[in-house]
């Protein structure tokens, strides 16, 4: 494979710190990953030489600005193979791209006695939106059931989709358990019933390709800090005929047209939902990071990335007391595990003083855990910087810890 793991490294400065003495084992890219120089650097550039704000001034450097921003979306757009740039919304992130479409997609087609269907398996940020629309909506929220190898119950999934769901709302991958839902056969199911389909593709897209026209997907939700970029930013994909009915999800300045005190009329996609100064910096270092990965391609960076799970998989399994939840196939590079008798909070510290950074937990996915009758996990999440030798000292760390608590 023509991919030079030693330069990648380098390209990571944050992987050259040593914790208490170790080399870091950064083993959370779920949580967020970590910002090679060439966002860090853009985004450096942008504050030291190019900082106004945007769509606003005549004036050079507000050009600039608006100019670095827009560059970012179109590449954003094509990564995304969406249509139009019309249909590439700015957002914080996931959480409040998720959000804006329970909110607004709401208030425009959601009626008492409907139903939005989700997973067993989902964030707690693919939940909570849903379920208080429904609250506020008397509409029923239906969860789909899940396996118990962690894969979705596909025939009860098709039992929920009816004429009264008015939306489906489903993870790509679980961020519990690295799970790759087979979500183009999930979209056409609910299309055959006319139900359009959220995806929430925040452990996804950092992993593998998405072409949001292939996928026929009504809405793609991502964020930035989980694909190599900066906090604060995210993606809102709505396909433009869903975009164009619903109505604003902020107001304020940059989202309008005319505005009277009598009455407002919103600007046109994609701004109508991009109320108030964007993040700015944050956009032009995303856009960085999706060319960086781009420049390695994500052909390359997946077939890596399985290259790690399957290692790390056959490692840990061998590990008495071990079990690893979620086992369907395919998955992505994410390993959740339990140890017999020891708490994961417990482990994840001792790890943690051997250099190694993991999430413990319940990832923010409480029903899920429910599930599996677990109150949290021990998560290894890899990212394409990772190397079979740090799996061997994760490995090698987690011998250790059990000699220390059992
Ligand atoms: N959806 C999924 C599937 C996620 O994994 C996360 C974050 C979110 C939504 C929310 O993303 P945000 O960027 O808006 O916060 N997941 C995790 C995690 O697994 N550990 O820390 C954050």
């Amino acid at each position: 494979m023509d991919f030079d793991i030693d330069n990648i490294r380098k390209d990571f400065p944050i992987l050259q710190l040593k914790i208490r003495g170790k080399s870091l084992v950064y083993f959370d890219n779920a949580a967020t990953s970590q910002k090679p120089t060439a966002v860090i650097e853009r985004m450096a550039k942008y504050n030291r030489s190019e900082n106004s704000n945007v769509h606003r001034g005549v004036h050079w450097l507000s050009q600039l600005a608006t100019d670095a921003m827009e560059n970012a979306r179109e590449t954003i757009r094509e990564h995304l193979n969406a249509q139009s740039i019309e249909e590439v919304i700015f957002t914080k992130g996931t959480t409040e791209s998720i959000n804006l479409v329970a909110s607004s997609f709401g208030k425009a087609f959601i009626t008492a006695g409907d139903e939005i269907v989700i997973s067993e398996m989902e964030h707690h940020a693919n939940i909570i939106p849903w379920q208080i629309l429904c609250q506020e909506k008397g509409a029923s929220l239906k969860v789909s059931k899940i396996n118990p190898d962690g894969s979705l119950n596909i025939d009860h999934y098709k039992s929920l989709l009816n004429s009264r769901t008015k939306l489906v709302a489903l993870a790509h991958v679980s961020n519990v358990m690295g799970i790759i839902n087979p979500i183009k056969e999930l979209i056409h199911l609910a299309h055959q019933k006319q139900i359009p389909v959220l995806i929430d593709g925040a452990q996804a897209i950092p992993h593998t390709n998405v072409d949001v026209q292939e996928l026929d997907c009504d809405f793609y939700a991502f964020s930035a800090h989980k694909m190599y970029g900066p906090t604060g930013v995210g993606i809102l994909y709505g396909k433009k005929k869903f975009l164009e009915a619903m109505p604003p999800y902020q107001t304020g300045g940059e989202m309008i047209d005319q505005v009277s005190f009598e009455k407002t009329t919103f600007a046109d996609l994609p701004f109508k939902f991009e109320a108030g100064t964007p993040m700015i910096a944050s956009i032009i270092g995303f856009g960085e990071a999706i060319k960086y990965i781009n420049n390695i391609g994500i052909a390359t960076i997946e077939a890596y990335e399985h290259q790690l799970l399957d290692y790390g998989t056959k490692k840990l399994s061998e590990i008495n007391g071990l079990t690893i939840i979620g086992t369907h196939k395919p998955k992505a590079a994410v390993i959740s595990f339990i140890l017999d008798g020891i708490h994961h909070y417990d482990a994840g510290s001792l790890l943690d003083q051997m250099g190694i950074a993991v999430r413990t937990g319940n990832h923010c996915a409480q029903p899920l855990m429910k599930y599996m009758h677990i109150n949290g996990t021990i998560r290894a999440s890899f990212a394409f910087y990772n190397t079979k030798q740090e799996i061997d000292l994760l490995a090698e760390a987690i011998v250790k810890a059990q000699t220390m608590l059992l």
